[in-house]
């Protein structure tokens, strides 16, 4: 498994930094955002360390699978996927979206009504 060691998620797939965990395959991580912006508020992440969306490779392919995976697994157990419910994923590329942390990561927020756009 790539690691960047100086890398914050790389760091919390080690468990070197603690996270609270909500799912956990081969693949993919997902832990609580430490400043949630909505009831639910989990961070889907492949344990291999990828930039961002922008720098995705065909070779990612099944790993990226695997994180839109991860995301049904994450709403499911966070009670958010009814039809009558909804979740909003997110994925910043860059300082323009706010990108804090250069580890490919999904948001996914729910847990209640969303507006649109965003900021
Ligand atoms: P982004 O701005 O898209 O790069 O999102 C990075 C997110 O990571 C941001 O919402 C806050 C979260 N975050 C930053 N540091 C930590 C941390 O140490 N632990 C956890 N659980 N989340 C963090």
């Amino acid at each position: 498994m790539t690691a960047a060691t100086d890398c914050l998620f790389c760091n919390i797939v080690a468990g070197a930094i603690p996270a609270d965990l909500v799912f956990e395959n081969d693949e993919v991580l997902a832990f609580r955002d430490i400043a949630p912006q909505a009831p639910t508020h989990v961070l889907v992440i492949p344990k291999l360390h990828i930039e961002n969306a922008g720098t995705i490779e065909g070779d990612h392919r099944d790993v990226v699978a695997s994180l839109m995976l991860a995301t049904q697994q994450v709403a499911q157990i966070e009670g958010i996927d009814g039809e009558d419910r909804g979740y909003r994923l997110i994925m910043n590329v860059g300082p323009d979206a706010a990108n804090s942390v250069p580890h490919l990561h999904i948001h996914v927020l729910g847990g209640r009504s969303l507006t649109w756009p965003p900021g």
